[in-house]
């Protein structure tokens, strides 16, 4: 049996599997995509592996590279639809709005539930593929054109790059504590080829502060976050704008017209942006209908140290689950007035 065989055939067994991938990749859709190869020599195998060996997944497919939005369009424009909750596959053009007059500055200014704020892009450079389809070779070269852009960042921006190759394990293990850098624990990105060659390529960029940093070669080619303690998401709004505008000026991203940028995970596409905040709210998580008011607010509820880990001490994670379909300032307003009813029902809990 072929690699695609066994992993179609694991998938059929998973019955009680909830994942997009699951309920849209039909025995027919499968029958027309299974022969079908992107430009960059990316399979259905390459998108589908994380889903069919991973049953628990929540999307379950990855783009093996950009072209495969277009190879899979079938599947994926389903899995799109789906996630980020539109009817048909469409994207406006980027909008940050007005940075001056945003209509929101510090979501609690009490600082009593807020710890701290984070928004954070992801960008693909638009000649390389994705984590399946790369090579070594190619990891090490955009890494040096990254690394490059990030260096010629000015004012409250310039830093200093940190590859992974060589930083030592405290030091690793403190800046993951402290939610700055990534590691390779993820088994769904371990199962799609994220971790290959690791950690050849990967690496941090960061300024003084820790205020604005930069992923290489995590799930994304890059991965642009602005973070501060408390809860002035203005403030970490616009840095990250200001970033964005700085390296769009240095590099060329993939993107398509009805999709906006192009990212490894589906449920990334359009603004790929997630903004966050880490609250405490003992008591709003413990309502019985905790997940139907994220629901109704389009918010995602995360554990402390990110996706598919647990809450420390009634401590969320919680941010915009919708990053297509709408702009970079409407995605940043839907998790402000969401995370706003939040901090309402948890004073009056
Ligand atoms: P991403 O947001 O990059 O998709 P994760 O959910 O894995 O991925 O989160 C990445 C890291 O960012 C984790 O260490 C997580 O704890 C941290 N993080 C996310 N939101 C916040 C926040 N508001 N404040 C501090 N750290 C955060
Ligand atoms: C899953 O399907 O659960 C994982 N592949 C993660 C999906 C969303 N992750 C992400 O946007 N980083």
């Amino acid at each position: 049996m072929s690699d695609l065989e066994e992993l179609w055939k694991s998938l059929q067994e998973a019955v009680n599997s909830k994942s997009l991938l699951k309920k849209h990749l039909t025995p027919a859709r499968y029958e027309r995509l299974k022969n079908k190869m992107t430009k960059f020599g990316g399979t259905l195998a390459d998108c589908i592996r994380s889903g069919c060996k991973n049953p628990d997944s929540g999307v379950g497919i990855y783009a093996c590279d950009p072209d495969a939005y277009t190879t899979f369009a079938e599947v994926l424009d389903a899995v799109i639809m789906d996630y980020h909750k539109i009817d048909k596959v469409a994207h406006p053009q980027p909008s940050f709005g007005d940075v001056n007059n945003l209509g929101f500055g510090d979501l609690d200014p009490s600082g009593e539930l807020i710890v701290s704020t984070r928004v954070r892009v992801g960008r693909s450079h638009a000649s390389y593929g994705f984590p399946p389809v790369l090579t070594k070779e190619d990891r090490v070269n955009m890494e040096k054109v990254s690394v490059e852009a990030l260096q010629a960042l000015e004012g409250e921006l310039h830093g200093q790059y940190h590859p992974l190759d060589g930083m030592t394990p405290d030091t690793q293990q403190k800046l993951t504590a402290d939610h700055f850098l990534f590691n390779d624990s993820d088994r769904f990105l371990k199962a799609a080829s994220g971790y290959d060659d690791w950690p050849t390529g990967r690496g941090i960029y960061f300024n003084q502060d820790k205020t604005f940093l930069c992923w290489v070669n995590e799930e994304d080619h890059l991965r642009l976050i602005s973070m501060q303690k408390g809860g002035n998401l203005a403030e970490v709004y616009k840095r990250l704008v200001k970033a964005i505008e700085q390296m769009e000026k240095k590099l060329t991203f993939a993107k398509k017209d009805n999709m906006g940028y192009l990212t490894f995970c589906p449920s990334n596409l359009g603004t790929t942006m997630r903004a966050s905040v880490h609250i405490k709210i003992p008591k709003v998580s413990q309502m019985p209908d905790f997940k139907e008011v994220c629901d109704r607010y389009n918010l995602q509820a995360r554990g402390i140290h990110g996706e598919h880990t647990e809450s420390v001490g009634g401590v969320y994670d919680i941010s915009n689950k919708r990053r297509m379909g709408l702009t970079e300032f409407e995605a940043v307003t839907e998790m402000m007035r969401g995370v706003n009813e939040i901090i309402r029902l948890e004073k009056s809990a």
